[in-house]
Formats: structure tokens, C-alpha cells, sequence
């Protein structure tokens, strides 16, 4: 019997340890049995997908996700590595929900292939955070990312900074096909270079995007490399095969090396550029802290998790390496303390906006945050005006909805200069020099996409009959960003479908009566002949439905109307059967602004972008979401 036991146990000991191995090797970090398996004593279990372990900034991914988990007792972390194969990552999240987790971080393998299995995984209730390559859509809770254009558009900008009048040539590394990556580095590299001139590119295309690839095209192309000024490459791991290479060829001292990645190994990019053997590199956050930060408010429920956190990169060379260098390593302590903000507000035109200060105003008291807040009227020149007064009143942070987009360098330059960092909330600027860094972080919706999201509904929901329908756009006020953008998103819709054309544009400048005289003066000059109204908000929509009720024309019969923001008023003219669809632009960003603001003070490096996260409603589910809506 005991023979039999033992060998039983015997057995079940060797199917135990060979499942951990195996999960193990898998790169699947495997709770011990003993602990009880994956439930017993502990609160959340996170799982990762991760789609190869064979790129460096993977494994750093997962170390900096292991090293931020290990800070909490009763979170558990579950790894897994797809092996670049799409098939292994769908089949390992399947492994992972049978574990019991109860969040997902992935990584995709193919964002094309992973995108229904990530739909799947979030429509199933488990939150899903989409890290470094975006799916298509929003069926995912959160994604965080760098911005692979602007990392290979800052690489760009240095070059030519270190080229000067006299230009030069550049030997440009890449892999064959480029990863994506890669492509968007490049894309961003060549949309940067191309604005210079006397500057020749030297493309070089290698059978992978490795060290070992790097070094050999280096040498097999050192007639080409020995006339070079510089070497470009998009990742840490070929910038190192082209220092070998260069060491090899005796060309350390003539040819200087840029690159991309810059990530804090040994032999990686800032560990090469202290070294002296690159000249630069850019780095691209991993954004590992950043992911159990928001994965922790999310198992939380707390409010103000965005939808979207695009993370900040930055040259990084022998000039402030250190700097870096400490500021990485830095652990980012909030203490606490009170924070003095001076917020800059538009204005009072629209429900959206009573909404969003009322939002801002009662998180400030929740975090901790003494709030002076201007409201200006919708004019530059009172903020302005504020804006100076903060600096002189010495706040903390400078917080700015801008009520147009340009103007706005002199006054960032003297908050600068003054030592505040300045935060744009709900609309951002245009500045002339994004390198100033006059501002630090953007945090506020995607109003393209807002503009595309309006027009995809149409074409889905409107037909287009004998394709020729007729769409009056009713716009915000001149220059502001929702304006120019939620403008530019519709029409790029509009342009994949010939059935309908904006035949009359008028500014409403986001107000009530706005709306109305857009539509007012419209009947006064033509008979009405309008299919379609989108209008880039609520009230200027209700202005308008007022004006066409009052000349017998019967809003969504006579003429869809379509508007953004989704304001409770918004849903009433839903009910209503007036509006036809109300694109969502939410102004509850009141809590993700105060962590914004205290992770800031906290010595946290800003994101680029923080976007809020958004929906579309249409009458068909107007009621069942009306007693939901918070403003
Ligand atoms: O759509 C409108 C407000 O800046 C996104 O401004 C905001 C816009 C919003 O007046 O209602």
C-alpha cells in the first residue's frame, strides 16, 4: 500500500515539478504549490503576456514589472512568453483566466491577430492593460505605450542639430522587414530629416534587427560606413553590434553613433553613451512602474484611469546622462504634502464645462491640492493674464485649458523660466518647439478620434441612399484645438465615403445660442436641404434643434443630428427621439489630473499624453444609460 502511496506521491511530486519547470522555462513565474496554489493569500493575481523574451526591452519589461509587483504582499504576478508566436499568446492567456487572473497585461505578439482575443478577455470583465504595440479600437481598459514616431522624429531632430549648416552623410540601420516598431521609428526618423538639407542617407537593410546582424553589416558595408558622419539605428541591441563593428574597424573616433531605446543595462543605451561609445540615444520608457501603478487603481476601482498614456522619451547624451541616470533610479515618494495649483480655465460656455470644473474642483479637496482657479471667458488674454499671476503668487504646477491652440510660447517660456511646470487639461497647445519641453504632460480626450467616431456612425447609420447627403458641420470657436481636430478626424472619415458632403460649415463657438444662429442664418439664405447636422457639441446641437423646431422642420426625421460631449442634456434630447447620437468627450478629469499633478511633484517623469477613455450613444441605449451619467 504504501509502495503504491509512494509511488503515487512519487509520481504527483514529479508532475509537480515538472509543471513549474515547464511554466518556468515558459517564463511563467509559477506561485508554489505549498503556497496554496494561485488563490490563498493573496488579493489579485496579474497576468502577463509577453510576446518573446528575446528582445532585451521585453525582459526588461517583465523585470521592471516583477520589481514594482515584489513592493506588494498580496499581489501575485503570473508570466508568460509567447515565443513571437500568436497562436501560443492566445493560447497562453487561455492558461492564464483558468489560473484565476484577475487583470491582464499583454504585450501582442501581432496587434492585428491578439485584437479579438484581447476584445474577448475585456468584454469577459477581466480589465485588460495593452502595453508597447495599440490595438485597433478601444476594447481594451488601458493602454500604455511609447510614441515610436516622435522617438525616431527626436533622433531625427538631434542629427541634424549635430550635423549643423554643413550637413553630412548617415548610414541608417534597419532590420528587413522592419519590425513596427521600427518602421515607425524610421517613419518618424526620415519625417524629421527630410525638413533639413544637405544631409544624405545611406540605408542599410539587415536580415534581422540584431546585435550579431548590426556588427556584420557594419563591416560588409565599411566602404560606405568609412565616408560616413553618423550611424542610426532604432534599437539598443543593434547599437551595440555597430560599436563592436566600428571598435573592429578602427572608426570609433570618426564615425558617432545615434540610437533609439536607451535603456539602463549594462552595454544598453545609456550605459553606451557614459561609456562615450554612443553619442546619443533616445529613450523609450518601458513603462513597467506605470503599469502596476494604474493595474493597482483598476483592481481599486478608483476613478481616473485614462484610456490611453502615451510615455515620454528623451535624448539622452554626455550632457545629462547623469541626470537621467538619477532620475530613473529615483524612487518617486509622494509625500503628501499640500500642493499649490493655479488652474487657468476657459470659460463657462457649456454644460461640458460647468461639468469639468465642478470634476476638477472636488478632486483638488480629495488629493490634497489648494485649487486657485481663473476662469477667463474664453479669452487668451485673461489667461494670459492668470498665468502670470500663478507665476508671481509662486504655485506648485500651472494647470492651462487653452482656449485656442497657438500664442502661448512667451508665457510658457516665463513659467518656465520661473521654474513651474505647466500641465494642459482637456485642450492642448501648438507650440513652436516641441524640444522646449514648455509644457509637461497633455491630459485629455482624442478629439480625432472623437471626429471620426461621429462620422463612422453616420456612415453606419445614416444610408447614403443616391449618394448625395447633404451634412452641415456646426463648429466650436475658431482655433481651438477640439475645433481644428474633431473637424479633421470627421472629414477623414468622410473622404472613404463619397455618399456625403459637408455642404455648409459655420463656427458656433460651443454655445447655445451659437448653434442656433449657425442654423438661423442657414434658413435664411437657402430652403433647407440639410440630411445631416454634426455638431462638435451639445449645446450648440440643442441651439440648433430649438431653431429647427421653430421653422417645422422635425429634428432626427427631417435631419439626423449628431453632437459630442454625451452631456446628461445630451441624453434627455436622445429620449427625447431629437438627437440622433451623442459621441462621448468626458470632462470628469478631475481625478486623473490631481494624480497627474502629485505623481509630478513626486518627481515621476510625465507621460506625453494621458487620454480619457470614451464611448458613442445613440437612442437605442439613451435610456439605459441616462441614470448613469455623471454629467
Ligand atoms: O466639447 C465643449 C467645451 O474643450 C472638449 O469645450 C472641450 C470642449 C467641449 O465648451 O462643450
Amino acid at each position: 500500500m504504501t509502495k503504491v502511496i509512494k509511488t503515487k506521491w512519487h509520481i504527483l511530486c514529479v508532475l509537480a515539478m515538472v509543471l513549474i519547470m515547464a511554466m518556468t522555462i515558459g517564463g511563467c513565474h509559477f506561485i508554489p504549490i505549498s503556497d496554496g496554489g494561485s488563490k490563498k493569500g493573496v488579493a489579485s493575481i496579474i497576468g502577463v503576456s509577453q510576446a518573446n523574451m528575446r528582445e532585451e526591452w521585453r525582459v526588461a519589461l517583465i523585470n521592471e514589472l516583477r520589481e514594482e509587483t515584489a513592493k506588494y504582499e498580496d499581489i501575485r504576478i503570473v508570466t508568460t512568453d509567447a515565443t513571437g508566436s500568436a497562436a501560443k499568446q492566445i493560447q497562453d492567456i487561455d492558461n492564464l483566466i483558468g489560473f484565476g487572473m484577475d487583470l491582464l497585461i499583454i504585450s501582442p505578439c501581432d496587434e492585428k491577430m491578439m485584437g479579438d482575443k484581447i476584445k474577448e478577455v475585456y468584454d469577459s470583465g477581466i480589465p485588460v492593460i495593452v502595453m508597447d504595440r495599440a490595438v485597433e479600437g478601444f476594447d481594451y481598459t488601458l493602454y500604455i505605450g511609447p510614441d515610436n514616431e516622435v522617438i525616431g522624429q527626436q533622433a531625427g531632430s538631434y542629427i541634424i542639430d549635430l550635423l549643423g549648416e554643413k550637413g553630412g552623410d548617415v548610414v541608417v540601420l534597419q532590420g528587413n522587414p522592419a519590425s513596427v516598431q521600427g518602421t515607425e521609428r524610421l517613419s518618424g526618423f526620415k519625417s524629421a530629416i527630410e525638413k533639413a538639407s544637405g544631409i544624405n542617407l545611406h540605408e542599410v537593410y539587415m536580415g534581422a534587427e540584431s546585435k550579431d546582424a548590426a556588427y556584420d553589416m557594419v563591416i560588409t558595408a565599411r566602404k560606405i560606413v568609412e565616408e560616413a558622419d553618423i550611424i542610426f539605428t532604432y534599437s539598443d541591441n543593434m547599437a551595440l553590434g555597430a560599436c563592436d563593428a566600428l571598435r573592429e574597424l578602427g572608426l570609433e573616433s570618426k564615425v558617432m553613433i545615434v540610437d533609439c531605446d536607451g535603456f539602463k543595462g549594462a552595454d544598453e543605451g545609456i550605459d553606451l553613451v557614459s561609456q562615450g561609445r554612443l553619442k546619443a540615444t533616445v529613450s523609450c520608457p518601458i513603462g513597467g512602474k506605470e503599469a502596476i501603478d494604474y493595474a493597482l487603481s483598476i483592481l481599486n476601482n478608483e476613478s481616473g484611469v485614462p484610456k490611453q498614456v502615451i510615455l515620454r522619451s528623451n535624448i539622452i547624451d554626455k550632457g545629462n546622462v547623469e541626470e537621467n541616470l538619477n532620475r530613473i533610479n529615483a524612487d518617486t515618494v509622494d509625500d503628501g504634502r499640500k500642493i499649490k495649483v493655479g488652474y487657468s480655465q476657459v470659460g463657462q460656455e457649456s454644460n461640458w464645462r460647468l461639468a469639468n470644473t465642478k470634476s476638477i474642483e472636488e478632486s483638488a479637496k480629495d488629493f490634497n491640492i489648494e485649487l486657485h482657479m481663473e476662469i477667463a471667458d474664453q479669452s487668451q488674454e485673461k489667461q494670459f493674464e492668470a498665468i502670470r499671476s500663478f507665476i508671481k503668487e509662486g504655485v506648485d504646477v500651472i494647470v492651462v485649458s487653452p482656449v485656442v491652440e497657438t500664442g502661448w510660447d512667451e508665457v510658457l517660456r516665463e513659467a518656465k523660466a520661473a521654474g513651474i511646470p505647466v500641465i494642459m487639461s482637456d485642450r492642448n497647445v501648438l507650440v513652436e518647439n516641441r524640444e522646449e519641453n514648455l509644457t509637461t504632460t497633455y491630459l485629455g480626450a482624442d478629439f480625432v478620434e472623437e471626429g471620426r467616431r461621429a462620422m463612422r456612425w453616420v456612415r453606419d447609420n445614416v444610408d447614403a441612399g443616391d449618394g448625395d447627403k447633404h451634412i452641415m458641420e456646426i463648429m466650436g470657436n475658431v482655433g481651438a484645438s477640439p475645433t481644428e481636430e474633431r473637424d479633421r478626424g470627421f472629414r477623414e472619415i468622410l473622404a472613404e465615403n463619397p455618399g456625403y458632403d459637408i455642404t455648409y460649415s459655420a463656427y458656433g463657438d460651443f454655445t447655445f445660442d451659437g448653434g442656433r444662429k449657425v442654423v438661423r442664418e442657414y434658413l435664411e439664405n437657402n430652403e433647407w436641404d440639410i440630411d445631416i447636422i454634426f455638431s462638435q457639441n451639445d449645446d450648440m446641437a440643442l441651439g440648433a434643434i430649438e431653431e429647427l423646431k421653430a421653422h417645422g422642420i422635425k429634428p432626427d426625421d427631417d435631419v439626423k443630428i449628431i453632437s459630442v460631449d454625451a452631456t446628461t442634456e445630451a441624453f434627455e434630447a436622445m429620449v427625447r427621439g431629437e438627437l440622433s447620437c451623442a459621441v462621448e468627450c468626458n470632462p470628469i478629469i478631475g481625478p486623473q489630473l490631481m494624480k497627474a499633478i502629485r505623481d509630478l511633484c513626486s518627481g515621476k517623469q510625465m507621460p506625453f499624453r494621458i487620454i480619457t477613455d470614451e464611448k458613442v450613444y445613440d437612442q437605442s441605449v439613451a435610456e439605459d444609460y441616462i441614470r448613469k451619467r455623471l454629467y
